[in-house]
Formats: structure tokens, sequence, C-alpha cells
């Protein structure tokens, strides 16, 4: 990987620092990519890359395109029209503009040629399977979390078909559906066989969803079940989703040693028309989460939160409970300016005992991108602290960097989950 810390020479170590930084293998604990025996639901290539979502709610800052007609074009012209706006009228200097362009750059392209009928072409000549393991080589990842969703039609027919696990790619069990849509998702789990009842359950009713949750823990090997939640999340609170969480999914955590990982600070849907690309940000009560920590000692917890504001008390809150664990710059958090931040004040408040970025990847190519950019960060923020601690006369040894950044870099997080 290409060197990136501009100074490097500055600190006698910081060379050292930003090798290590460069080549230590990471686990990205929290994508939405799938195995490849998924197919077609694994994205990947230069049309998937410029609809990303991120990239849907840029275009539309420049275009006057009523949304109806943007979503009526195919996946080729809505790229095409993305490429004019954000990076032939415009300079794409927006973090998932440049990031599309980091990727290519480091995929062998040339970017300056601004050639998009040439790009579609290298892309149409590669391999999945090929592609996989070179985008994951020059993101230096050995491990991938999928985010994998039982209610979603698509996947579900995949795992009750059964294929050969690809052992890279790692199973999350993501309940929003069962969690924030209970109306709708209690009759579908009738129809799938378990005697739940929709209107004020009875005890019958969570014991069996703790068994769907125990068939899919099982069917795909889940190492965590994961929700996202709305920025106005309250617990404990006198609503379905709190006593799911309480009577089936936190015993079910605890019974199969499972940690529990809430990303909450969502708002859905704040502009409908923009589809998955118009999801806003609000400021969490994390009062729901020290509730939970507090009330579940036994029960583990991972935790990212998409407000700025929220960083510094989700900070405090891992100093005082063991059986929280911080991980990622989330979504609109991950932008060098607060990474850079984020980062920091973690290390500050919490040493090594956090797992800095997850990439959040629905395409896979962007993994590339994600995470040179992300590494780019930590190098220069370790660089920082190792200067800082060498300036009062402690010395440090590479093994010990190096034990360091494997901690940050996925050790952490997994050794959490067995402890
Ligand atoms: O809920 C989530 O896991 C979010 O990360 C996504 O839904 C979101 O759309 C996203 O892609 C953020 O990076
Ligand atoms: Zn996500």
């Amino acid at each position: 990987m290409k060197t990136i810390l501009a100074e490097a020479s500055r600190v006698p170590i910081a060379k050292q620092i930003e090798d290590i930084v460069l080549s230590t293998p990471v686990v990205d604990v929290h994508t939405h990519l799938y195995d490849p025996a998924f197919k077609e639901l694994l994205l990947w290539g230069i049309d998937d890359l410029l609809v990303y979502h991120y990239l849907v709610a840029e275009v539309f800052r420049y275009s006057d395109l009523p949304y109806d007609k943007f979503w009526a074009l195919s996946k080729i012209e809505q790229a095409d029209l993305i490429w004019d706006a954000l990076f032939i009228q415009h300079s794409p200097i927006s973090e998932a503009c440049r990031g599309v362009l980091t990727t290519l750059h480091l995929l062998g392209l040339d970017v300056k040629k601004r050639d998009l009928p040439a790009l579609r072409q290298w892309f149409a000549s590669q391999k999945v399977e090929t592609h996989v393991t070179r985008c994951m080589e020059l993101a230096g990842l050995k491990k991938i979390y999928m985010t994998n969703s039982p209610f979603d039609d698509v996947e579900r027919l995949v795992w009750e078909k059964g294929f050969r696990r690809d052992e890279r790619f790692a199973a999350g069990l993501r309940i929003d559906q069962l969690l924030l849509a209970w109306p709708e998702t209690a009759p579908r789990l009738v129809r799938w066989g378990y005697k739940v009842e929709a209107g004020a359950p009875p005890r019958k009713t969570f014991d069996e969803v703790r068994r769907f949750l125990a068939d899919w823990t099982k069917r795909i090997d889940a190492q965590y079940v994961m929700v996202s939640l709305p920025s106005n999340f309250e617990f404990p609170a006198k609503n379905i989703a709190t006593q799911l969480i309480e009577k089936a999914v936190l015993p079910h955590c605890r019974e199969h040693g499972l940690p529990f990982a809430l990303m909450p600070g969502v708002r859905r849907a704040v502009n409908p028309q923009l589809k998955l690309a118009g999801d806003g940000v609000g400021l969490t009560n994390l009062e729901a989460l020290q509730n939970l920590c507090a009330g579940f000692p036994e029960n583990k917890f991972l935790t990212t939160v998409l407000a700025r504001e929220n960083q510094h008390e989700l900070c405090v809150l891992a100093r005082k409970f063991r059986n929280l664990h911080i991980f990622g710059c989330w979504w609109f958090t991950n932008v060098p300016y607060l990474v850079d931040e984020i980062t920091r004040m973690r290390v500050e408040l919490l040493g090594l005992s956090f797992t800095p970025q997850h990439s959040d990847a629905r395409v896979l190519d962007q993994i590339v991108y994600k995470w040179t950019h992300s590494r780019g960060i930590i190098a220069q923020v370790l660089v920082d602290k190792y200067s800082a601690l060498g300036q009062t006369g402690w010395q440090i040894s590479r093994a010990e960097i190096e034990r360091d950044v494997k901690d940050l870099f996925g050790g952490a997080f997994e050794r959490f989950f067995k402890q």
C-alpha cells in the first residue's frame, strides 16, 4: 500500500507505525456485502459504485430532474447521470466521489481519462471470484462481516437452500424488521411455523421468537445479532420493541453467547423520494444504552452511533460499562474530518479498547477506498499518540505497536465476543 503520511519522516517511529497500520490485516466488522454464493446480491463494479446511495443523495444537489424520472432510469442511465453531474460538471471532491476515484486508481485504472465506457469495459472483463480476492487484498481485509436478514426474500431462499460458505465472510443476524415492524413481521413468522401473536403477545410468543432467533443463528452461524435504531429509541419503554428485546433478544444472546449490536441515530425516510438515500440523522438519548448495559450485565453490547453529537457520551459510557464495545465511524460520520476527530477522542478516552472503523460497504470495490482512507487517518492518529508517549521517555517496540494495531483492527472486537 502506498505511503500516506506526508510528514512521516518528521517523527522517527512514524514510518514504522505507518507500515504496521498499512499492512495489518483487518476484520471489517459491519458491511452490506455478501458471500459470492449470493450471486447478484453481492454488488460490485463501476455502475454499482456510481449508483451508491451516498452519491444518489449528492446528485440531487445539482440536478433538478424529478425524483420519479430518476428512478425510472435503468442502472446504467442513473450511473451516466451521476458520473456527468458529480465527476464531469463538478470536481469530485466529496468523500463519496473521491472514494470512487481512490478505488479505481488502486485497481490500476486511469481516472484522468474520465472515460466511463472504458471503465465499464474493464469491469465487464473481471470475474467476481478473483475480484473479491483482489479487492480484499487491496483493502487488506482478512474477514468481512455481512448483514444477513431472514426477512429479505431473496437472501432467505439462498440460506434455506444451503450453499458452501466462503470462510472469509462471517454472518451477522439483522433483526430490524422483527423489532421495528412487529405488526407486519408477526404474520410472517406465523407463516414460517412460529406460533406468535401480534397483539398483546403472551409468554409463548417470546419463546417462539427465541426459537426463530435460535434457528437462524444456527442456520447462518451468526456471530452477533444487530439492529439499527431510530434516534428516538428509548429503553425501557412501553412498546413491543422493548418487550421483544427484553424477553427474546437479550435472553437469546445470553444463551448463545452473542453480542447484541445496536446502531442508534437514524431518522429513516426523512425524504422518502430519495429511497435508500433518503435517511437522515438525529440525536439519540443514550440513557437507553446506559440502561441496557447497566440492567443486563450478562449481555454484551456492540454500538456505533450516527450523530456526531453523541460520540463523546458514547465514549464515556464505554468507560463505565465493560459489556459495551464501540465500533466504527458510521455513514455520515465516515468522512475524514470526523474520523480523525472521533478516533482521536476514542483513543484519548478508551486507549485501544475499541474498534475504530468498519466500512459499511454496499459495493465490494468500496472496501478499497474506505479502508485506504481510514488507515491513513488511523496511522496519523497513532503517530501523534506514540510520539507523545516518546516525549515522556517511554519507548515502544515494533512488537508492541503490532499488538496494538491488531487489537484496533478486529482483535479487540473478536476478543470481546469470547470473554
Ligand atoms: O442500517 C445500516 O446498517 C446502515 O448502515 C445502512 O442502512 C445505510 O443505508 C448505509 O449504507 C450506511 O452506510
Ligand atoms: Zn450498515
